[in-house]
């Protein structure tokens, strides 16, 4: 059983030791058959010279395996040259050189926690990031043991007609009712990497003629009947594979490139070596089934994995503490090449939004921990934000301290240099160093250092001097009290009372960069007027700003500011100060919303310009957001707050909703940026116009329900009318229930459109739809949909006065975690502000979580325990 909370284990960066042994090969023989798999492994050893440990003795990594044999160079090997202890082998008295042969059986079927080999609607699959490979057979489990990979699988012909693995099939034939397939991957590489399907797959296919001449093909794979789901995500392949050669040099290596759609994932998906395995929500895609922010995360993630190819695979990590440095360089690497697909100035504030809701929370509670950590209980847990997304910034910043032609210098150096090896985040920053010539010995800390930066900046002007006084301060986190100075690169512009950018130095730069290393300092320029500074442009560093802006101040960056992040932050200040003061005196909405009206005015007036960005400056700050601005969190008085001002504007701007509304109806589909936007901004105005109560509008999200030109018109409309309780939201959630029964993304959606419904009563319609025959617990999607997000995105019902929220979630955790503790471990994040409720809240949590926590699975735990033993 999975939830068994046995064997924790503490893992340092600072006892790394190089491995004993190398593999220089392994040849697998994956043998499928039902209820039992028979894995034979040949692995070829050699005694690692950089090691300081001598030869003789190997311990290999093995979960659960049921050993058949064992053989050393042709011998048996007695039970006496071995131990075996279920989670790891260790061998005696090996030579330096030797070959080690095991055969092992396993049960994919009974694989609910989706790692190692696994049963997913009928095909077998892998997931072998971070520790899975260790489930199927014994190796050393690490990724700085890179070997090459020769696999074979039989499998019964008519089950799995199709067996897939990494390289090239080089080998083939039948035996009866049974058939096989050889697959060689010619490029060394760490066993998390390797990939294994069988199933009975329909396939897209396509080529790609590299910018060298190589042909590539390209194999998309799917479920039969979601075959004309992946027209997108071949698009999106080929436009990915010319951004990296264009944008980077690098050039796919293989003959094949395949991708697989399986339902049942834990992630996104998973960058194998030439046999990417997806989760179907990131690959599949089609007009009627898919929002417009469902195509974009395909195009998106389809990017992320293959860019893995060069940041992550032929380059590796020597450990897992060094994980964002293919985590962080290829969210990087996937953010510049959708903005170069799209509205370059939509994606930065899209990333940035996700950054400062998502992640700054993480790096402000008790999961805080550093882009690199020093230590961790299971990696799972540590797929995170901070890894990814914190990690991204990271690169940016030295993308932008070296500007695009040294940067570019120094990735070539380090996928040439790298290349084939399983490197430190060190050695990706010595390559940025070499190649530009800084010293980037203090911004490293940012690797080190968790917490999110607040900089406090003042001003003064005097006689034609403008100066700012910065100072930074990074709070403490578990485990680092205290933190010494980052380098801030801090990008800036000065506005005049017209809103225009002032000439900042002699050569006239209306736009500079000033380096904040210190805790405090001052810079000084020298401009005509009082200005308004204009901070952090492009969002160019991951840190929180703390700067008195008035409201005429933010008045004037929002309508003139040339800087997409600081307009959107401008109006995010507005709306923050606004629903401050309404959070328990919401009746004050009206006026508010009359302050805000002329800003907002202006901002609309412009949408036709650029509806996405328009939706985006437009669109209120969460109440998770907001309610994490006030302690203790009090939900119900910050769900008013907030339905209170969203109401009020949509009374004050009505007849701008109106237009709105009107102007971005279509009578065709078309995926150009301009319609999507349009369909964003139509949406967002039928908001504030639901939430006003206004004349006509149940009617116009009806029909936009009943006659919808795609997936994101119906879901948007089902939405509204549920979110607003407008007549006819029962029976259109039935009507979609029965339309899209067979069509499992577009059912989550389903499930996650009632389950953030806003409202204490929530919780008993959740509950109620764990027992929907739709319901499955072995689907992670799923469980994400229906409790992840009433937990992460409903706060008014996780946190209901009586206590049912937690109890939905602890019952959930617990239930989950025998079948799933990777899954549950996240959905365990959801907890992390605990110690931020008030303490009736507070205690109800506390007690949940702790009977959870005695029987919770290693991945559990870890997580509980750190939010449960968080003092902050
Ligand atoms: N490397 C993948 C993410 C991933 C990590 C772990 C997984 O299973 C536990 C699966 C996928 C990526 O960055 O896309
Ligand atoms: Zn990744």
């Amino acid at each position: 059983m999975e939830g068994a909370n046995t064997a924790i284990t503490t893992t340092r960066l600072a006892d790394y030791q190089p491995p004993v042994y190398r593999v220089e090969q392994v040849t697998l023989d994956v043998d499928i058959h039902p209820g039992q798999t028979r894995v034979t492994s040949e692995l070829q050893l050699q005694h690692n010279p950089d090691s300081d440990q001598p030869a003789g003795e190997l311990v290999l990594n093995g979960e659960a395996l049921v050993i058949e044999s064992l053989n050393l160079d042709g011998e048996t090997l007695t039970q006496d040259s071995y131990h075996y202890d279920g989670h790891l082998l260790t061998v005696r008295d090996l030579p330096a050189q030797c070959v080690l042969t095991s055969v092992v059986t396993i049960e994919p079927e009974k694989n609910t926690a989706l790692e190692g080999l696994y049963q997913s609607n009928g095909m077998v699959c892998t997931q072998c990031e971070a520790e899975g490979f260790r489930r199927i057979t014994f190796f050393p489990d690490r990724p700085d043991v890179l070997a090459r990979f020769t696999t074979t699988v039989h499998a019964d012909k008519a089950t799995y007609p199709l067996l897939l693995s990494n390289g090239n099939p080089v080998d083939w034939g039948e035996e009866g009712t049974r058939h096989w397939v050889t697959w060689d991957d010619p490029f060394p590489k760490p066993c998390y990497l390797f990939a294994l399907v069988a199933g009975d797959l329909a396939c897209l296919e396509d080529s790609f003629n590299t910018a060298s001449g190589r042909p590539v093909a390209l194999r998309l794979y799917a479920e039969h009947r979601d075959l004309d789901k992946l027209d997108h995500a071949m698009q999106s392949l080929k436009n990915a594979m010319r951004w990296d050669e264009q944008t980077y040099g690098r050039e796919y290596d293989l003959d094949i490139y395949m991708i697989v759609a399986v339902s049942h994932f834990n992630m996104g998906a998973m960058e194998n070596k030439g046999l990417n395995i997806f989760n179907t929500a990131c690959v599949l895609a089609h007009p009627d089934t898919t929002t417009d922010a469902g195509f974009q995360r395909v195009e998106s993630v389809v990017a992320h994995e293959y860019f893995h190819n060069w940041s992550g695979n032929r380059v590796t990590c020597r450990d897992w503490f060094q994980l964002s440095l293919k985590e962080g360089f290829t969210v990087f690497r996937d953010q510049s090449f959708s903005a170069d697909m799209n509205s370059a100035a939509v994606k930065r504030v899209e990333d940035v939004d996700f950054l400062v809701n998502h992640q700054f929370p993480e790096d402000q509670g008790p999961m805080a921990h550093p882009v690199r950590p020093a230590e961790y209980q299971k990696i799972d847990n540590f797929y995170t934000l901070t890894i990814y997304e914190k990690g991204a910034e990271i690169v940016r910043m030295q993308y932008n301290l070296l500007g695009p032609e040294a940067f570019r210098r120094a990735s070539d150096r380090y996928f040439e240099q790298f290349d084939g090896q399983a490197v430190t985040c060190d050695d990706f920053v010595a390559c940025m160093e070499a190649e530009s010539g800084l010293d980037l010995s203090q911004f490293k800390r940012w690797y080190s250092q968790a917490g999110t930066p607040v900089l406090t900046v003042t001003d003064e002007y005097h006689e034609g001097q403008y100066t700012l006084h910065v100072r930074q301060h990074t709070p403490a986190t578990p485990g680092q009290p205290d933190k010494a100075p980052l380098v801030i690169p801090v990008k800036l512009a000065l506005l005049d009372s017209n809103g225009q950018a002032v000439a900042m130095d002699e050569q006239g730069n209306r736009e500079t960069v000033v380096i904040v290393d210190q805790s405090e300092q001052s810079f000084r320029f020298a401009v005509p007027e009082a200005v308004t500074p204009s901070l952090l442009r492009g969002f160019s560093a991951p840190v929180v700003l703390d700067y008195p802006y008035t409201e005429a101040q933010l008045a004037t960056l929002l309508a003139h500011d040339s800087d997409g992040y600081c307009r959107w932050n401008a109006a995010q200040r507005l709306y923050f100060s606004a629903l401050d003061r309404l959070v328990g005196d919401p009746g004050q909405a009206q006026s508010e919303a009359l302050a805000l009206k002329p800003v907002l005015e202006r901002v609309i007036e412009r949408a036709k310009e650029d509806p996405a960005q328009a939706a985006l400056l437009l669109t209120l700050p969460t109440e998770v957001a907001l309610g994490d601005r006030h302690s203790p969190l009090d939900p119900r008085a910050v769900h008013q707050a907030r339905r209170a001002l969203t109401g009020a504007l949509g009374q004050v701007l009505e007849e701008q909703w109106q237009a709105q509304q009107q102007a971005w109806q279509r009578q065709d589909f078309s995926m150009e940026g301009d319609a999507i936007g349009g369909r964003q901004m139509r949406l967002l105005a039928l908001g504030y116009l639901a939430a006003a109560g206004s004349a006509g509008v149940t009617e116009t999200v009806g029909e936009l329900f009943g006659h919808p030109l795609c997936m994101t018109e119906e879901l948007g409309a089902l939405r509204l009318l549920v979110h607003h309780g407008l007549p006819g939201a029962d029976q259109a959630l039935a009507d979609f229930a029965a339309r899209w029964q067979g069509e499992a993304l577009v059912m989550d959606q389903w499930f996650a459109v009632q389950a953030t419904c806003p409202g204490e009563d929530t919780v008993s319609v959740a509950s109620a739809l764990l027992d929907h025959p739709a319901f499955e617990w072995t689907l992670p999607n799923r469980v994400r949909a229906l409790v992840g997000t009433l937990v992460n995105a409903n706060p008014v019902a996780f946190h209901a006065a009586d206590g049912q929220g937690y109890r939905f979630f602890c019952e959930a955790l617990a239930r989950l975690d025998a079948i799933n503790p990777q899954v549950a471990a996240r959905l365990a994040n959801g907890a992390a502000r605990l110690r931020r409720l008030e303490p009736q809240r507070q205690a109800m949590l506390e007690k949940g979580l702790q009977g959870v926590q005695q029987k919770a699975s290693a991945n559990l735990s870890e997580v509980l325990s750190r939010i449960l033993t968080d003092r902050s």
